[in-house]
């Protein structure tokens, strides 16, 4: 674990704020999507917390810009994204941050640097590296963070897209969230290596392997990395290890995996970690802790009636936003 002294109370209370919030947001959307209130797909994040809220920690909000896969509810949360928003798109309601028409996988807000989730395993790596090659075209002065799952790595899109970033010096951070399973593959099933961010080592690009569970150290590396692709136009990869306690999707019993494994992660946990080590600091106490819970499980709830009481998106806009 990295040491919290030297961080700005201030600073590491929204960073426990925000992780705590996604959790909550999570819980709430697993809980509506049983009760058959969102549909389509649904990929939970809890357990990962700690890589997205560092990340955009890191992030220079005025001008970089992440693009994620489809796990993306709590990367929407991290950079501002009303959560009201984000669940009335769940819902598929006209008040949802794309209108209702992108559901779980599609977070998107360009002012807010979302350049949104994605469907296709790996199709955001190619995407972020045009993403920062415009960013480097117009001298912008920002860089482009591209996430992505362990499953992704084997795509030959990831491989290309790696090779172009170095050639071309382009401004990116590519970081592989690895949660440790594809659908229901371990990584070990489907990886040649067992430390993934050699690969990037491959395409000269300096890689590294990051705690996930430390939000801390997710936000040290990767603002070391996003000044070095701003300052110097050198991209960089980082693995960041981390867990995904839920299956991977809302129709996964995740029985490819023993209660144990579970249960070694859950004392990891990213949020009592830092809770931990704030309360040891004399930075919070329990009862700060538990009103802080109650008032984001209350800030969920009214996402909640908000999507409820938002209207569907009307039929005549059926066909706009939309390429054919
Ligand atoms: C190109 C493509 N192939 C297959 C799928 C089906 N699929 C959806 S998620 C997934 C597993 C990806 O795992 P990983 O990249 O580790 O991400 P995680 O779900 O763990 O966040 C697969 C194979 C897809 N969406 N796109
Ligand atoms: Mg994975």
């Amino acid at each position: 674990m990295r040491p919290i002294k030297g961080y700005d109370k201030e600073v590491l209370h929204s960073l426990l704020k925000e992780m705590l919030l996604i959790r909550r947001f999570e819980e709430k959307a697993g809980q509506m999507y049983g009760l058959k209130k969102i549909g389509g797909f649904c990929h939970l994040y809890n357990g990962q917390e700690a890589v997205c809220s560092g990340v955009a920690a890191a992030m220079d909000r005025g001008v970089d810009r992440l693009l994620t896969g489809y796990r993306d509810h709590g990367h929407a949360i991290s950079l501002g994204l009303e959560p009201k928003g984000i669940m009335a798109e769940l819902y598929g309601k006209a008040t949802g941050v794309s209108k209702g028409k992108g559901g779980s996988m599609h977070m998107f807000d360009r002012e807010k640097g979302m350049w949104g989730g994605n469907g296709i395993v790996g199709g955001q790596i190619p995407m972020a590296a045009g993403v920062a090659f415009a960013q480097k075209y117009h001298q912008d002065g920002g860089a482009t963070v591209c996430l992505f799952g362990d499953g992704a790595i084997h795509q030959g899109a990831f491989h290309e897209a790696m090779n172009l970033a170095a050639i071309w010096k382009l401004p990116a951070v590519f970081i592989c969230e690895n949660n440790q399973y594809g659908m229901g593959t371990s990584v070990g099933r489907a990886s040649s290596v067992k430390d993934l961010f050699i690969k990037g080592q491959a395409y000269g690009i300096p890689s590294k392997m990051v705690d996930g569970m430390d939000v801390i150290a997710v936000l040290e590396e990767v603002k070391a990395a996003l000044d070095t692709a701003r300052k110097d136009f050198q991209p960089s990869f980082l693995e960041i290890k981390t867990y995904r306690y839920k299956g991977h999707s809302m129709s996964d019993p995740a029985k490819y995996r023993t209660k144990e494994e579970t249960e070694s992660f859950l004392q990891q946990d990213p949020i009592l970690l830092l809770k931990t080590r704030m309360e040891d600091a004399g930075l919070i106490t329990e009862e700060q802790y538990k009103e802080l819970d109650r008032q984001l499980k209350e800030e969920v709830m009214q996402a909640v009636e908000f999507a409820e009481s938002s209207p569907e998106p009307a039929l005549s806009e059926m066909y706009s936003d939309i390429y054919a």
